[in-house]
């Protein structure tokens, strides 16, 4: 019995070494596949927010028969002047006096959102470069036509999502329309996360 005890036990401990390379890989292989399938569900969160909100201040507008204001703020009280609204809250408002900012004592402030993820990216293109969007009581922007993209932590731009409002004030998906994994702009070129 002793004379098998050290071979049984080399075997085993090759046994175990082998155990755990192969333990290793799969986690190497897993850890990529959950922080993919961790980003997309965050990206779909998030950005179905952003078009509720969209919808929202759209709905309002038409209903209070007055323009609503979406913006993007650091403190809830002030809207940001920037088209980088990644880390930020989003604002939207009843622009009652018409000044296109927002002051408590003249405007409504009909909701704010939490803060976006800190390290993922959310860049607003509009038309004359406005940092917000401004909806008008007949359901049109003023600035017509507009888009958000979204990019994961990663910047997988597989993953990214980009949404789209038209003249009429639709809001809708980007589309990928030539099948290589990443959606495009209104001007068909592959949207960029970089
Ligand atoms: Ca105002
Ligand atoms: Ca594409």
């Amino acid at each position: 019995m002793k004379n098998h005890l050290p071979k049984a036990l080399g075997f085993t401990l090759i046994e175990l070494i082998i155990s755990l390379a192969i333990l290793a890989i799969i986690a190497m292989q897993a850890v990529p596949a959950f922080q993919s399938f961790t980003e997309r569900s965050q990206t779909r969160a998030v950005t179905n927010d952003l078009i509720g909100y969209l919808n929202f201040a759209r709905s309002q507008a038409i209903q209070e028969n007055h323009p609503v204001i979406i913006c993007s703020s650091h403190n809830g009280r002030t809207c940001r002047q920037s088209k980088n609204w990644s880390g930020r809250k989003i604002m939207v408002y009843l622009d009652m006096n018409n000044d296109n900012l927002f002051r408590e004592a003249d405007d409504r402030l009909l909701r704010i959102s939490e803060a976006l993820p800190q390290d993922s990216h959310l860049r607003l293109r509009i038309f004359r470069n406005k940092p917000y969007i401004k909806w008008l009581s007949t359901g049109m922007t003023d600035t017509q036509q507009g888009n958000f993209t979204y990019c994961p932590p990663s910047r997988d731009m597989t993953i990214a999502r980009h949404i789209i409002w038209n003249v009429s004030g639709r809001i809708y998906d980007g589309i990928d329309s030539n099948g290589d994994g990443i959606v495009e702009n209104s001007r068909n070129r592959n949207i960029n996360c970089r």
